[in-house]
């Protein structure tokens, strides 16, 4: 498991975007990303809003909002200036490459004009991160793959993250990082023979984090901030349910204590494990 620092990691990354990320970490001593699930955009504004000085990342799935508008990616965009966070929109593209390339630039949402970071499953092959890379390398994005998945029953195991971790590696100008449970670019299982740290720097964000539950009812399955970060070796987690509350939100005040404990729970976990 890394040992490296999110300092050391960030003044070396090829590429931009993440920099930016692990800077922002860096600088902020936050490796949360928070994720916010809400049905509408004036409590998507205003979690981002109570979140974002707390944070590196906010993490949306922007179908789920009913009132979605340009005005809401306007003012998404001004917070993550005035608070230093950067936006990843949960897209887990899934298609080939043609059609993940329209869907990431057009449409109602065109997220490529607005979010840092995206994800793709790897399923369609090669051809879904070339497809997404000649719509988001030109705006300096990210992309993400999910390499493994944090519910139960989930089909992204063994060989199938191994392929995941060796498809990242034929395209590390776009692909930054991945979605995993663990550090699998370092683990001789996935890591395609590559030995650790050796090799591209890839960063891990993690979800299904909970401090206070095991799960959801809906098969999510939550570990812990040390679990996570300082056990498994990943580099960000992503809490949503933990934080927001569920429904249109907890109260501020409340989202603003539970952002602090995990903010606090996640950085401890990364000096435990340095
Ligand atoms: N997410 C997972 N597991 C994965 C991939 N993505 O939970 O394997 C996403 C969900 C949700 C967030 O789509 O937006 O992370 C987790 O939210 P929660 O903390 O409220 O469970």
């Amino acid at each position: 498991i890394t040992k490296r620092t999110y300092t050391e990691r960030a003044a070396a990354h090829p590429i931009a975007v993440a920099r930016q990320l692990l800077e922002c970490i860096d600088r902020k001593k936050s490796n949360l990303c928070v994720s916010v699930d809400v049905p509408n955009k004036a409590s998507l504004l205003r979690i981002a809003a109570a979140a974002g000085p707390y944070c590196c990342c906010i993490k949306t799935h922007i179908d789920i909002v009913s009132d979605f508008d340009d005005d809401l990616v306007a003012q998404l965009q001004a917070l993550a200036e005035k608070h230093d966070f950067l936006i990843w929109e949960d897209r887990k593209f899934a298609d080939i490459g043609n059609t993940v390339k329209l869907q990431y630039s057009s449409g109602v949402y065109k997220i490529a004009s607005w979010a840092h970071i995206t994800n793709a499953h790897p399923i369609p092959g090669d051809g879904i991160v070339t497809g997404l890379a000649q719509v988001g390398l030109p705006l300096n994005r990210g992309l993400l793959l999910l390499a493994e998945m944090s519910s139960a029953g989930n089909l992204a195991t063994g060989d199938y993250t191994a392929t995941t971790v060796a498809m990242a590696r034929r395209h590390t100008d776009f692909v930054m990082g991945y979605v995993a449970m663990r550090r699998v670019d370092e683990d001789p299982k996935t890591a395609g023979g590559v030995a650790e740290g050796e090799g591209a720097d890839f960063v891990i964000m993690t979800p299904g984090v909970g401090l206070d539950t095991k799960g959801d009812g809906m098969g999510q399955q939550y570990r812990t901030p040390d679990e996570v970060i300082n056990q498994s070796g990943c580099d960000v987690i992503i809490v949503g349910r933990g934080i927001y509350g569920g429904g249109d939100g907890n109260p501020d005040e409340k989202i603003v204590e539970e952002c602090k404990r995990y903010q606090q729970a996640g950085w401890k976990a990364y000096e435990d494990r340095l």
